[in-house]
């Protein structure tokens, strides 16, 4: 036990749902943080704010300025998911979901979004990949999460007949990024991919420049830089091979909804956003209308988000690793959510999101 476990911390977490399934894997992640809080003697107060279509449909803005003021008073956030089906089959929308998120990471300073790929081995066999490709994979992504095409201008011209996005970087956001999976090189195998597109994009070569100059500050740390189409088939082919990836904000989207089938399901992958502010943890699936009220979705991601919160923006570790240990001990007793299980598993162990979170609770 560290000493900062003997003192009782007081911290005021905001809880920010968002849309869909958000609000059903939300509440299971906030039980978790009660739980956490009642058995090590802390004291975490909670409060709850809109954002996406939640937000816009109480207050017409994805992003209502209260819902920031929150944010920037909490010691924390636990995060859900933003989206809905209506805007996607909408394409002249002008106010969407997503734009409450993109203000949110600008607002706050969130330029670095953290990606943990954990395999558990109980779930070698969930996923498409061979078990023997798989087995002893563990990633740790860090995508940039404030630049590139997301933000930079974007139009139609030619009376709507053509649309621009423009990508864009700058050497002080490649750096900042740069250096904070450095950092967690040193503190892992000491080995970092940084994936971009250098052979085409100018924003890539800037990118491979920067991170050159600061692999200088780092001797220790062996570095590879992989394109990001040579990344994709790499990462289903060979797993193992990756430990620390830095990659740009678009790049970083996409791999990471493909590493999650290293994970077994998108269910199973939580991130922290962190900057100049308030850090920021949400699962890394987005909003899932499908299944939205069934009951179905699995909310180990948010719980493994507040693990992720408790160990980063409080320093608990050790009531982090207890949460990691009851996901552990959940798979192990053959407890499944839908999406993560297979054609072995019992139909009595596939269970719903507030079962598995109760199943969570007695393990902690
Ligand atoms: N919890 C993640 C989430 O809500 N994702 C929906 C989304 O719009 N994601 C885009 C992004 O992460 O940039």
């Amino acid at each position: 036990m560290n000493l900062c476990s003997y003192l009782k911390m007081k911290k005021h977490i905001l809880v920010v749902p968002g849309d869909g399934i958000g609000q059903e894997v939300t509440a299971v992640g906030k039980k978790v943080l009660e739980k956490i809080a009642e058995k090590f003697g802390h004291e975490f107060t909670y409060d709850e704010a809109l954002i996406g279509h939640a937000a816009i449909e109480a207050a017409g803005n994805p992003l209502p300025d209260e819902t920031l003021e929150k944010m920037r008073a909490s010691d924390a956030v636990l995060f859900g998911a933003v989206g809905h089906p209506k805007y996607d089959n909408d394409p002249s929308a002008k106010v969407r979901p997503e734009q409450g998120l993109l203000k949110m990471r600008k607002e706050l300073g969130l330029y670095a979004n953290l990606r943990p790929i954990k395999l558990f081995d109980e779930l070698l066999s969930a996923s498409s990949i061979k078990p023997e490709i798989l087995r002893g994979s563990d990633i740790l992504f860090f995508r940039e999460l404030t630049g590139d095409i997301y933000f930079g201008e974007k139009g139609r011209e030619n009376d709507g007949d053509t649309a621009y996005d423009i990508a864009r970087y700058s050497t002080y956001e490649v750096e900042r990024i740069a250096r904070k999976a450095f950092d967690a090189a040193m503190t892992r195998g000491k080995k970092l991919m940084s994936v971009d597109k250098a052979n085409v994009l100018e924003t890539s070569r800037l990118w491979r420049e920067v991170v050159q100059r600061v692999a200088k500050e780092y001797p220790e740390v062996t570095v590879e830089h992989q394109f990001v189409d040579s990344a994709a088939m790499l990462l289903i082919k060979d797993p193992r091979r990756f430990d620390v990836v830095v990659t740009a904000n678009l790049f970083g989207d996409i791999l990471t909804d493909e590493a999650s089938q290293i994970a077994g399901s998108m269910g199973m992958l939580a991130s922290a956003s962190i900057g100049d502010g308030t850090g920021v943890y949400e699962p890394i699936h987005g909003s899932a209308h499908d299944i939205t009220g069934m009951g179905l979705a699995n909310p180990m991601a948010s719980v493994l988000s507040a693990a992720l919160l408790l160990d980063i923006s409080f320093g608990l570790k050790e009531e982090s690793d207890a949460i990691i240990n009851a996901v552990d001990l959940v798979l192990k007793s053959g407890v499944r959510t839908r999406d993560i299980a297979d054609a072995d598993t019992p139909k009595d162990k596939i269970l719903g999101t507030d079962a598995t979170g109760e199943a969570l609770l007695s393990y902690l």
